[in-house]
């Protein structure tokens, strides 16, 4: 007669083998956790979610602007046939998926001392405190957004940038957590690379010694195809894969499942031609802004926001435009990746 333990780990290791592994959600609601009912009975349903991120609207895109990307954001999932879950914490209680009044308190809450930047070591802190006797808001960043994604049971995230080692981070350390959570978290996020604010070949390093499958869609392009560096589609670094649509993508995500890995993904998507901006023109642009973060001193999880407003401040509008473009186009193809990995795990 086996024991209670060795019963239990017969019963998981059956379940593993007979089949993939479950991707049932991992938390039902609770004081500090709640899915929207959309989402809730979309992923229940099988149908293609895609996960959307806040802290672009709470410390990215300023207040009104953010409400409507937002909103636009939302809808180029559902045009493409897909339920979108933007995810934040709202009033201390970490939404996965958020109804069209609480989008906008969000966004309204862009910049407020009681709005956090939440990655994975501020969850606990922006559900679990109060500050002047009033919950938290928190706009969530790729890593934080993976981390509520996966709780949910949402497989795939589509976003602008993400977060990487910073220039000079073998000496700082300032290395975002975005990557970590690449390396343990099963969520495929798809964004345009990273900006090169950032070090992107030590970015890439440390995504492989963290075991991310990191690939770049090429769409019938021929020759080198380098890891997209947000507003540019090149970068001078070559993508350590290539994929060449949606299907592809979906397969891959679908494989390692199989497998039993949990590891995140990261599909890079160059901004679409016309809105990309010339390399040299952004990469004067990038320079003052870093010169501008060190006089400030603006380090750690400020230095990311900091940057990116200067580099808005200098380059004006045209920034802001292509910026929507390219987050626009990831979240198009995030939402058909999410509808390609439903049609092969149906
Ligand atoms: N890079 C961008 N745009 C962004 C961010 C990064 O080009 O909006 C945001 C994302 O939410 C990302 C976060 O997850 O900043 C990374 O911050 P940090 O480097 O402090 O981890
Ligand atoms: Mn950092």
């Amino acid at each position: 007669m086996l024991g209670l333990r060795a019963r239990l780990q017969c019963q998981s290791k059956w379940r593993l083998t007979s089949g993939l592994p479950s991707t049932r959600r991992f938390v039902s609601d609770n004081r500090y956790f709640k899915v929207f009912e959309e989402v809730r009975q979309a992923l229940a349903e099988k149908r293609p979610v895609v996960a959307l991120e806040s802290t672009i609207y709470t410390h990215g895109f300023p207040y009104p602007q953010n409400i409507a990307l937002a909103s636009h954001l939302e809808s180029v999932v559902r045009v493409n046939g897909g339920v979108p879950a933007t995810i934040g914490v709202l009033d201390g209680v970490a939404r996965v998926g958020l109804g069209p009044e609480e989008v906008i308190s969000l966004a309204a809450a862009a910049g407020k001392k009681d709005t956090l930047k939440v990655s994975r070591r501020d969850l606990g802190f922006a559900c679990g405190l109060t500050v002047d006797g009033k919950n938290y808001n928190g706009g969530t960043t790729v890593a934080g957004t993976m981390i509520l994604a996966h709780l949910a049971g949402i497989r795939v995230f589509a976003t602008g940038g993400l977060g990487g080692v910073h220039r000079g981070g073998e000496l700082s350390m300032d290395i975002s957590a975005d990557l970590k959570e690449l390396g343990r978290t099963p969520v495929a996020v798809v964004s345009s690379g990273c900006k090169s604010f950032l070090d992107i070949a030590r970015t890439l390093e440390y995504l492989e010694t963290e075991g991310v499958p990191v690939a770049t869609f090429a769409e019938g392009r021929k020759g080198q195809i380098d890891f997209p560096a947000f507003w540019t589609r090149d970068s001078g670094l070559k993508s350590p894969m290539i994929l060449q649509d949606e299907k592809a993508a979906a397969a891959v995500i679908h494989a390692q499942r199989a497998l039993g890995l949990q590891t995140g993904f990261l599909f890079a998507n160059p901004i679409p031609e016309a809105h990309s901006i010339p390399k040299a023109e952004m990469d004067r642009v990038i320079e003052e802004a870093i010169e501008e973060a060190r006089q400030a001193g603006a380090t750690g999880s400020a230095n990311t926001p900091f940057i990116l407003a200067k580099i808005k401040e200098l380059t004006g509008s045209t920034s802001v435009t292509s910026n929507r473009a390219l987050i626009e186009s990831n979240v198009k193809r995030g939402t058909i990746v999410a509808k390609e990995l439903m049609k092969l795990e149906l």
